[in-house]
């Protein structure tokens, strides 16, 4: 199934360094709608839950970390083909291969600090957005 939705979150590094306002004129300005939002701050149980299909990867514990030690914005966003335009939006995971003014090569520091997430399946971005919002806040 091919919808035109994908799920974003702003991490922890972009929101401490003060680049929300930036991210979301970014993403704004590449098309996507804003469908639901919210400024939240995972527990490291619920960031656990969130990424638990990396728990194999080395990086998890670390990752975990990271994703609950500071707020973060989640949202979920609208446009045509929202999966592929939006990672090419936000570029490569490591922010050292993302594409010159892509959000990553703009705003993020490392791999793992990589300032933004984005879905990267229409599947995904079902499941990842239904971990944030009800089904009334994403009509
Ligand atoms: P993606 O976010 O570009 O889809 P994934 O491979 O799905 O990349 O990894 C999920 C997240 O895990 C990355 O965005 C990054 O924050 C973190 N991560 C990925 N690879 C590494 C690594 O080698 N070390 C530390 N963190 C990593």
């Amino acid at each position: 199934m091919v919808t035109n939705r994908t799920f974003t979150m702003i991490k922890p590094d972009a929101v401490a360094n003060g680049h929300i306002g930036a991210i979301l004129d970014d993403i704004i300005k590449g098309g996507f709608k804003i469908v639901a939002m919210k400024y939240i701050q995972l527990s490291p149980e619920k960031a656990g839950e969130f990424y638990a299909v990396h728990k194999e990867r080395g990086f998890y514990g670390e990752l975990v970390s990271f994703m609950s030690s500071g707020p973060i914005v989640a949202a979920i966003l609208e446009k045509d083909n929202a999966i592929e335009d939006f990672r090419k939006l936000i570029g490569a995971t490591n922010p050292a291969d993302a594409a010159e003014g892509t959000i990553r090569n703009k705003y993020a520091k490392s791999i793992d600090a990589n300032a933004v997430h984005g879905s990267d399946s229409d599947e995904n971005a079902q499941i990842e957005g239904s971990f944030y919002f009800t089904a009334f806040e994403r009509f």
